[in-house]
């Protein structure tokens, strides 16, 4: 029998070997502080139209709810950095698609990873169970990879690891079995607020806390219909997503850069032509943005971003 030091040892070692770039284990206790910060988010109304947000309160309460057995929860991140930067200006018939979605789709690539960890794990202990998340599940990742050592939460709510920056995707496996718990990372912005001074919408109006309703990220990507007159001018040139305030973070200046071929980007997503788009049949965004993040809008809600786009930079 390995001890629990032991164990936790090789799972870290398998979690890099799988290709993570970072991992900490936590506990499946609930974490008051953050519970309550979640809380009082959606009491003020910040979630804006992500409904699901709301259902998933309690169960975001306490993982326990999700998976009664859980002692320990694995907290893995992949950095999305390529060589590749979104322009700060673009000229007016691009548009900008963030970097988080210019390859393959994060969900699959981070699914298949732990689960191919979760079975490695299971040749080493044959009777350990587990769940595997990401994103889309009701936990709060950031605060759970925080409380792993993974990073900090930075005022931009993004989390930051010193050496690679906060372009990082999360992912998590819930474990039966009792591992050694790592320290929570401590927060390194000090005095810095250039994500607050450079978001265009205000949407970040206190540090550590975001409104998404004035968010591009929330406009372009989760919002549902029409934009009213105020939503499309915050939209800017941004046809799905926002980098603005991760951009302008000095610890992404200095992270490393893993270049995974993953997410490199593709001419469609690389500040793509708007005259070009305007022109995408229901067929053509299918081939075009198979296996992407940009599905989520799907065919209208990209169109309805394209459009916003246009008119901002008159374009006919
Ligand atoms: C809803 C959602 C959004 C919303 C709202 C984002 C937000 N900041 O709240 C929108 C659509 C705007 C969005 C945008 C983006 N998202 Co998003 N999103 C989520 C989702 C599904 C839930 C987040 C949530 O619950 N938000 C509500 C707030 C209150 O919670 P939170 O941000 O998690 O913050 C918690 C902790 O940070 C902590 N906390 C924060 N500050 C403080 C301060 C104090 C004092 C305390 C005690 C606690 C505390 O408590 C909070 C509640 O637990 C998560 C996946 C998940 N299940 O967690 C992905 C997730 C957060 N998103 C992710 C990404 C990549 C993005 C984008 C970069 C995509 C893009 N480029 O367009 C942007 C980043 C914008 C930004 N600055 O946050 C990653 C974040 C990775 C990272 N490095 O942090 C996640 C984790 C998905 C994943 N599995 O990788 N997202
Ligand atoms: S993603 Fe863009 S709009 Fe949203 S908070 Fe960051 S800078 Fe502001
Ligand atoms: S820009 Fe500055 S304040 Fe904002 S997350 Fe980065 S270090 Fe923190």
């Amino acid at each position: 029998m390995l001890y629990k030091n032991k164990i936790t040892e090789k799972i870290k070692a398998l979690a890099l070997a799988q290709g993570f770039h970072l991992v900490g284990i936590t506990s499946a206790q609930p974490q008051d502080q953050h519970v309550r910060f979640y809380e009082t988010w959606l009491q003020k109304g910040f979630s804006g139209e992500m409904d699901y947000l709301r259902r998933h309160l309690e169960k975001k309460k306490d993982p326990r709810s999700l998976y009664p057995q859980v002692r320990s929860i694995v907290c893995c991140a992949l950095s999305y950095k390529t060589s590749f930067e979104n322009p700060s200006h673009v000229e007016k018939e691009k548009g900008i698609i963030s970097n988080y979605a210019w390859g393959e789709d994060y969900h699959s690539v981070i699914k298949e990873k732990l689960e191919i960890l979760l079975s490695r794990i299971q040749e080493v202990i044959p009777e350990v169970q587990g769940r595997v998340y990401v994103d889309t599940g009701p936990l709060l990742e950031r605060s759970l990879a925080q409380q792993a050592g993974v990073g900090w939460i930075g005022k931009n709510t993004c989390v930051i690891h010193p050496r690679l920056g906060s372009y990082l995707f999360l992912g998590e496996i819930l474990l039966n079995h009792d591992l050694e718990k790592d320290e929570a990372h401590v927060d390194h912005c000090g005095s810095c607020t250039l994500c607050l001074d450079a978001c265009p919408t205000g949407a970040l109006s206190e540090p550590y806390e975001l409104d998404a309703r004035k968010c591009i990220a929330y406009l372009t990507i989760e919002k549902k219909g029409e934009f009213s007159k105020e939503e499309k001018s915050m939209v800017g040139q941004h046809i799905f997503g926002c980098d603005i305030c991760q951009q302008v973070c000095p610890w992404n200046d200095k992270a490393l850069i893993p270049n995974l071929s993953c997410f490199q980007p593709r001419p469609q997503t690389f500040v793509p032509s708007l005259r070009n788009l305007k022109t995408l049949t229901p067929e053509d965004f299918k081939r075009s943005f198979k296996d992407s993040p940009v599905q989520r809008t799907k065919y209208e809600g990209l169109m309805r971003n394209v459009e916003a786009v246009s008119q901002n930079s008159s374009l006919k």
